[in-house]
């Protein structure tokens, strides 16, 4: 089942390493056009495009696209309690590990009286995507809102899909983790719709454009990124999941086997990679995939993705080569199982998670860490989702009287040698006799 790739005794570049396990090959061209026009639909006619996308889509008509405040309420008392408690948990986590993304102020003193200073601005108002097909996480309301709502962002709305089996209403569990957080803009629309509706707004039902766009999702979800490029800012692609494990010979190949599995149950097109120098580990990793996979209850599904050509067992000379090959590759998700694991080597990847006692599922429910993470190689430029997501950095800068006239001379000759002289004269003209400005 899980195919063997033998790259020892080769000495390859990075393109045919990645060649080697190529990512599995959605198909993009026809996402982005159709994408393309789903938002141009939702620009030009609001909410009746959203509408005629919920029938066609999520098979649902008639429904609230604005969530009412007392379907949230009833969802939250109806919440498992021990779900509430896990999810309260994973609030507090990801709250305090939020908190350290968000930099503090600094000064920087050129001169005397001359001072930039460094400071971090939240966006004012955000939109939140939450997918509600085959997939049905409030874990991801959790790893979307609260670096939010840390970063300080004022305003915060959350959209879902309509899902037909509750009466056109969004999944019950997503309403209960949003109302959790303190959000009550709450909108039923789904995919490219609920992108194309954030950017542009959506005026009769009370929807005003956001600054940031966040969220995983599909093929559509990332293409509908990609079409309002320009008009809102978006998190980076965080699509089918991704696991990398590089483990050496001492490494327990049952656990191995169980996280490999774990990460192939959430899609078809979920990439599960092992990377190792010992055949004998390839070999019982592979033996242990095939005795568990098929008693999970996703196991159709993480057979599918397990057997498809983005799945591999990677067997490599040595440590440096599986280095190498894991920063080539930038998983979403690395884990490291290896004695003396090293992880400031391994550079590109989404998140590291170091040793046996740190699988992903920790860093998908639990850990603190986020789980929306750059996938399909973005983490070689990209990060996960974050406080800083909703922050940008801006320069204030204060000079005085004194500070400006030590640099004068030089402001004047940079303006005259781009040949724009009223440049200098700006500066010139403060310091001529009949300048009003205050002395300081
Ligand atoms: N592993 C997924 C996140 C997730 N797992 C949500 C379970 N629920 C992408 O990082
Ligand atoms: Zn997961």
């Amino acid at each position: 089942m899980l195919r063997t790739i033998d790259l020892r005794g080769r000495d390859l570049s990075t393109a045919e390493l990645l060649a080697a396990v190529p990512r599995a090959q959605a198909a993009r061209a026809q996402a982005l056009s159709a994408a393309a026009d789903i938002v141009a639909d939702v620009r030009e006619r609001g909410e009746d495009a959203l509408r005629e996308q919920a029938k066609r889509f999520d098979r649902v008509t008639g429904h609230d696209i604005r969530v009412p405040a007392a379907h949230l309420d009833e969802a939250l008392e109806r919440l498992d309690p021990t779900v509430r408690a896990a999810l309260e948990e994973a609030i507090r986590r990801v709250r305090a590990a939020s908190a350290a993304q968000v930099p503090a102020p600094v000064v920087t003193e050129l001169g005397p009286g001359a001072v930039v200073e460094q400071r971090w601005q939240p966006v004012r108002r955000t939109g939140v995507y939450v997918p509600g097909g085959k997939a049905v996480y409030p874990s991801s309301v959790v790893m979307n809102v609260v670096p939010a709502q840390v970063a300080g962002v004022g305003e915060v709305a959350l959209a879902s899909p309509p899902q037909a089996e509750f009466d056109g209403r969004v999944h019950p569990d997503i309403l209960a983790a949003a109302k959790l957080l303190g959000i009550d803009e709450v909108y039923a629309l789904g995919g490219a719709g609920a992108v194309a509706a954030y950017a542009y707004g959506v005026a009769s039902i009370g929807l005003e454009p956001v600054d940031v766009v966040t969220g995983p999702g599909n093929n559509f979800v990332a293409a509908a990124k990609r079409a309002v490029a320009g008009v809102v800012g978006t998190d980076a692609e965080a699509g089918a999941t991704e696991i990398l494990i590089v483990a050496d010979g001492g490494a327990d190949a049952s656990l191995i086997a169980v996280d490999l599995i774990s990460q192939a149950e959430h899609d078809e097109q979920a990439s599960a990679v092992l990377v190792t120098w010992s055949e004998d580990l390839a070999r019982t990793v592979r033996a242990e995939v095939e005795r568990r996979v098929d008693a999970t209850r996703n196991g159709a599904r993480a057979r599918a993705a397990l057997e498809g050509p983005q799945s591999a067992v990677v067997l490599v000379d040595d440590r440096a080569a599986a280095t190498a090959f894991s920063n080539a590759y930038a998983p979403e998700h690395l884990e490291l199982h290896v004695v003396d694991p090293r992880p400031e080597d391994f550079v590109n990847a989404g998140a590291v998670f170091v040793g046996a006692w740190s699988p992903v599922s920790l860093g998908d429910y639990l850990a603190g860490s986020n789980h929306v993470l750059p996938t399909g190689g973005q983490a070689r430029y990209a990060a996960g989702l974050s406080a800083s997501t909703f922050l940008r950095p801006q320069q204030v800068i204060a000079y005085d009287r004194a500070a400006l006239e030590a640099v004068g001379a030089e402001i004047v000759a940079l303006a005259d040698a781009e040949a724009l002289p009223a440049h200098g004269e700006a500066v010139t003209a403060r310091f001529a006799a009949n300048a009003t400005g205050s002395e300081d």
